[in-house]
């Protein structure tokens, strides 16, 4: 077996739905042993969220679990206590995303994660920082993205706060607090300490709607954004708008109609008119005229009536399915691609070469197909490996930790674990 980065360290994975399995499925395949511990009987509640097939786990939990261990654990118990303690005193890492308040209610309070192991590194995911005046809620993805301001931000401006499908409030979180750990644990290199780490779904959300606070600023200087939609002929209110499809930089653009949009709800392709481009761009569309009329040939001369440019660049796509398109416009240097659906992507060549895509084989559900590791490197390939059973590694976790073969056998008989 090759040796990984981060071979070594061992990371209690207390999380449970998507923010926190997010987070420790990626340091399990960059070589950490990550011991998911779940509730004895049930476990994390995504393997039987939205089950396809009736006695296997869900989708859910196999695509956000991968490469890890499972021991079931309750540790409410007092000799759940005692095992948890051990692992404490043996681990690097507990990461964790229970609702505000449920890991000191189990009695495992940060003074008292120090105390059993003082190089030990608290990850946790809440909906809302510390301190903030809604610290103690619990949340689940849509909340953070309208907590986050990407919902306010999201979707047309005659329609409702939208949410988007990426999973800004969840994996996103899971995320950052990877790099919080990765982070923590080079600290403790300098220093042999842990510390804590904590990351807010609505500060993860923030964070990649920053744009949003840019153009907040700028709204409140001038009183207008040139590159959305409503500008010149719509009108602005005190707070950043939905601005739909818009480019949202300085590059306008925007989804068009490809062939066959009226029965194919994604045949479209994504446009951006960079300024750079504009020559290509007018060439591609057979209009060189445009290239050096004042009426086109600057941004801002473009702008006040960019649907009509638009809508002569629909004219030209009437004939061209969306990959033909592309296939041209690749030519001119145009930043554009298809608007692809999950069916597509699922089939795609490249993502599955390039191991975005991957197949795994589960001992129950037979094959599946996951999102492999976004982060490539040149001597590392992660292999994504199934998920594990509920409790496939209780015996062996406990072996570890010391317990006799008859001691394990109590924790079985009396649901410990
Ligand atoms: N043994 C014994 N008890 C266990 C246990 C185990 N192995 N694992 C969990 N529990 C207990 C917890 O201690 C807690 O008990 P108390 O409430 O009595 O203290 C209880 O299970 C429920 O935990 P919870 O509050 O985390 O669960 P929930 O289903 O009510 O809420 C969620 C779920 C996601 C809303 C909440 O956990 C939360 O807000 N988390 C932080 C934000 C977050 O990560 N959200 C993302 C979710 S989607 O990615």
């Amino acid at each position: 077996m090759t040796t990984k980065p981060l071979d070594g360290i061992r990371i209690i994975d207390f999380t449970h739905v998507q923010a926190g399995p997010a987070c420790t499925q990626l340091l399990a395949w960059f070589g950490a042993d990550v011991i998911k511990v779940e509730r004895p009987g049930s476990g994390d509640v995504t393997r039987n969220q939205l089950r396809d097939i009736p006695d296997a786990d869900a989708l859910y939990f196999t695509m956000l679990n991968s490469n890890k261990r499972s021991l079931t654990l309750d540790t409410k118990t007092p000799d759940g206590k005692e095992v948890l303690e051990k692992l404490i005193q043996r681990s690097d890492v507990m990461v964790e995303n229970f609702g505000p308040g449920a890991l000191d209610r189990m009695g495992f309070t940060w003074e008292r994660i120090l105390e059993l192991n003082p190089r030990m590194i608290l990850a946790s995911v809440k909906g809302f920082s510390d301190g903030h005046h809604y610290s103690d809620l619990k949340v689940y993805e849509n909340v953070a993205q309208c907590a986050g301001g990407a919902a306010s931000t999201t979707g047309f401006w005659d329609g409702p706060p939208t949410v988007s499908a990426a999973a800004l409030g969840d994996s996103n979180t899971g995320m950052h607090l990877a790099i919080g750990i990765l982070t923590a644990l080079r600290g403790r290199d300098q220093t042999g300490k842990g510390q804590k780490v904590a990351v807010s779904m609505q500060d993860a959300v923030l964070n990649l709607c920053r744009v949003k606070l840019r153009d907040q600023q700028r709204l409140e200087r001038v009183g207008y954004l040139k590159e959305y939609p409503q500008y010149p002929h719509g009108t602005f209110s005190d707070a950043v708008p939905r601005g739909g499809n818009a480019g949202g930089g300085g590059q306008p653009g925007w989804v068009l109609k490809c062939k066959g949009w009226e029965t194919d709800p994604n045949a479209y392709i994504y446009f951006t008119v960079q300024d750079h481009a504009w020559a290509p761009i007018c060439r591609a569309l057979g209009r060189p005229e445009w290239i050096d009329d004042p009426a086109y040939n600057t941004p801002d001369a473009r702008q006040p009536h960019i649907f009509e440019i638009f809508k002569t660049i629909e004219e030209w796509l009437a004939d061209k399915t969306k990959y033909e398109a592309v296939d041209i416009l690749r030519k001119f240097d145009i930043p554009c691609s298809p608007v692809l659906s999950m069916k597509e992507i699922a089939r795609d060549e490249s993502l599955r070469k390039s191991g975005s895509i991957v197949e795994v084989d589960h001992p129950k559900r037979g094959k599946y197909l996951t999102v492999g590791s976004p982060i490539k490197f040149s001597d590392l390939k992660p292999e994504i490996t199934a998920s594990p059973l509920l409790g496939e590694h209780t015996d062996d976790v406990l072996a570890e930790l010391g317990y006799d073969a008859d001691k394990i056998a109590t924790f079985h008989a009396v649901g410990v674990v």
